[in-house]
């Protein structure tokens, strides 16, 4: 049986009093690994390391040579792309279709593009007058925030990770990870391309266990970490939050959403049912900015209705390695209670269920596995729990519209604020109700098209402060204002 254990200061190691956990593959629920469970002890061993680091070689290492060895970890991802993609694929079931195209690049990307965007981020600088006529001249130095405690989910596991471990690394902090007890085997292989790569001992450590109680708690409430970035559900990110007012530390937090698509009057059909058919769907359901409310303008309605049927009807569930395969199972059973709790409630509100709604027979040794219908409901009211709150599972709800600033309202009325996306072929209407939305990221004829040098993340409860670019600086970094009299 393998095992996955802690990256503590470079080396793999065991619990400090032994104890275990297993992974399981969602897609038939087998034990796949045992996995170390780390608690406060070798969560204080990894920050030691972290902190010790700091003040080793790769603390005063130049900026030229921090970088290259950024890129060797890409190249190192890429090198080893297949190993990477099958752990992906085994903990958490999703297709190797989608691993191999977003997944495991993007867990390389998150490297390459932070680094050579760091490397040229220019400093601010301000000449001033002084009353005695010298003048002043203020500029300012980025320094590293410290050790960061990296809190990760399940759902995209290396590209998540790594999209924090990435501009973390490159603005000259360690890291302390404490990846998803779903999904740890990422983070763990992460470990020895680092050791390849060269990067210094103790700049990146990762502790596998739960969130609380163990070594998630344990890492928030630890004072030699200086900032948490987190991504995850909204009411984690609350007990975080209270942990890191502790010692008054930092917090970058992407949580949880309840998006909107809109598919206006003037849509090109063909695009708007491509675009929900991946928002909606893709890996299950499981994507923080995915959709789950759909409004369709009236006249539009029936016929998106039923081409989003006939879309969902014909993907293809299977295991990850068949390349026909487009859809996986939930991460875990315990979620499938979760959904399909919103299956049952969605029928019990009155729903018209017009696809899916419960669980699919499979065969052979998949039907173990956590697998839930791809659902499509029409005809709840907005005060419906299912369209409130996040649901992180393969459903939407379509809901019909009349006027824009009806659709507008409805779109912003939720608690989240992370994602929007809407479909018109009218380009003054995109730029007319693109400001209007309430979300953190607004996608206008498509979905999950990314640049990492734009902001990223969400208003009002989908998160804390922005990342990606250099939007992620004033959090991975500390500022100092230099001010030098003439
Ligand atoms: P989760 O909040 O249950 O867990 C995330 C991580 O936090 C895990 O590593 C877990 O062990 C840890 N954790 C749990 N409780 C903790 C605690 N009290 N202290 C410290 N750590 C703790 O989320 P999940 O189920 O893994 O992921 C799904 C959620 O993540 C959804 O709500 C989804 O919307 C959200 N998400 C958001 C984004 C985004 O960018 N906004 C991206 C992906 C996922
Ligand atoms: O693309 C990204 O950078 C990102 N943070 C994606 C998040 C997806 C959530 O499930």
């Amino acid at each position: 049986m393998k095992e996955i254990k802690h990256f503590i200061n470079g080396e793999y190691v065991a619990g400090i009093d032994g104890r275990w956990f297993d992974d399981i593959n969602p897609a038939n629920g087998q034990k796949i690994a045992r996995v170390a469970e780390g608690g406060a002890a070798e969560i204080d061993q990894a920050v030691r390391a972290a902190r010790a680091a700091l003040k080793g070689e790769w603390g005063t290492m130049p900026v030229e040579r921090r970088m290259a060895l950024l890129h060797k970890v890409a190249d190192g991802i890429n090198a080893r792309f297949e190993e990477f993609l099958q752990a992906e694929c085994l903990d958490t079931g999703k297709p190797r279709s989608m691993a191999s195209h977003i997944d495991i690049p993007r867990g390389a990307a998150n490297f390459k593009v932070f680094a050579d965007l760091v490397k040229n981020v220019p400093t601010e600088a301000f000449a001033m007058d002084t009353p005695d006529g010298t003048g002043a001249l203020n500029y300012t130095v980025r320094k590293p925030k410290g050790v960061i405690g990296v809190i990760s989910p399940w759902n995209l596991p290396l590209l998540l990770m790594t999209w924090k471990v990435g501009p973390a690394l490159a603005c000259g902090n360690t890291v302390v990870v404490k990846p998803s007890e779903e999904s740890p085997h990422t983070a763990a292989l992460l470990g020895e391309v680092m050791n390849d790569a060269g990067i210094p001992k103790g700049v990146y450590n990762v502790v596998h266990g739960f969130g609380p109680n163990s070594a998630g708690e344990a890492l928030t409430r630890h004072s030699g970490v200086d900032g948490i970035t987190f991504t995850g559900e909204t009411r984690t990110g609350t007990a975080i939050m209270k942990a890191a007012a502790e010692g008054i530390r930092d917090v970058s937090f992407e949580l949880g959403g309840k998006n909107a698509a809109i598919v206006f009057a003037e849509a090109d059909m063909d695009k708007a049912i491509e675009g929900t058919l991946r928002s909606a769907f893709a890996n299950c359901g499981q994507v923080c900015f995915g959709t789950e409310r759909v409004y369709v303008h009236r006249s539009r309605f029936d016929e998106f209705v039923s081409r989003l049927k006939e879309g969902v009807e014909n993907l293809k569930m299977g295991w990850y390695d068949d390349p026909t395969v487009n859809f996986g199972p939930l991460i875990s059973k315990e979620h499938r209670d979760k959904v399909l709790s919103y299956y049952h409630k969605a029928v019990e509100d009155g729903a018209t269920v017009v696809t899916g709604g419960g669980i699919p027979e499979m065969e052979g040794e998949l039907a173990e596995g956590a697998w839930v219908q791809p659902t499509i409901w029409t005809g709840l009211s907005e005060d419906s729990a299912v369209i409130r709150e996040e649901i992180f599972g393969p459903c939407c709800h379509v809901t019909p519209f009349d006027s824009e600033d009806e659709v507008i309202a409805l779109a912003n009325n939720t608690a989240y604020g992370l994602a929007a996306t809407f479909w018109t072929e009218n380009l003054t209407q995109a730029h007319r109700v693109a400001p209007q939305l309430e979300a953190g990221l607004i996608w206008v004829n498509s979905w999950f098209l990314r640049d990492l040098r734009t902001a990223f993340g969400g208003s009002k409860q989908s998160g804390i402060g922005r990342e990606g670019g250099t939007h992620g600086l004033d959090f991975y970094t500390e500022l100092s204002n230099v001010c030098v009299k003439l």
